[in-house]
């Protein structure tokens, strides 16, 4: 049968997972949950939730967790689906980097680089932070460089 839209191959994408104010593990989970169940988006696996120190950040320790997810959607279309998922969780955006009930953030789309002003791919900060790094090199060791991971061996992290 004709088509006059081609499907679009499927993307392996990684997603990061935070949150620091009321019940932030139940929170992920719930967010977990919410990504394996976004049309158009398969949860391939996701790491273990981790404690982190708030890193430029203030309030109580994160949970955070790294997915990765297969999709045909594009990445903008994506991140929309990321932030409705925030805005679901009652996300607020007081200022930058201010606690937050779930951040979702993208950090890898395929081979992507993306540099616009909504969005720019892989991460910016991610090779700085042991509370991504952590978690994606717990799923995705191949994404992870030892040298990238000796990097942020100082930042405090344990295993929920
Ligand atoms: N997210 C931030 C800033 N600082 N610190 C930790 N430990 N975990 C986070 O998810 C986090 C952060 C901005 O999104
Ligand atoms: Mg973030
Ligand atoms: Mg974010």
């Amino acid at each position: 049968m004709p088509r006059d839209t081609p499907l679009r191959e499927p993307v392996t994408a990684y997603v990061a997972l935070g949150a620091n104010l009321g019940d932030a593990a139940r929170t992920v989970r719930d967010a977990l949950n919410a990504l394996a169940h976004t049309p158009a988006v398969r949860l391939v696996q996701a790491s273990s939730l981790y404690r982190t120190a708030p890193i430029e950040s203030s309030g109580p320790d994160y949970i955070n967790a790294v997915a990765e997810v297969s999709t045909p959607l594009t990445a903008p279309a994506l991140l929309a689906a990321l932030q409705a998922i925030e805005d679901a969780a009652g996300r607020e955006r007081p200022y930058r980097n201010a606690p937050r009930t779930l951040d979702l953030d993208l950090l890898l789309y395929g081979s992507a680089r993306i540099d616009s002003p909504a969005l720019t791919v892989p991460h910016p900060r991610m090779m700085q932070r042991a509370f991504v790094l952590v978690p994606l090199h717990e799923i995705a060791p191949g994404r992870v460089t030892p040298k990238a991971l000796a990097g942020v061996s100082g930042q405090a992290i344990q295993r929920f």
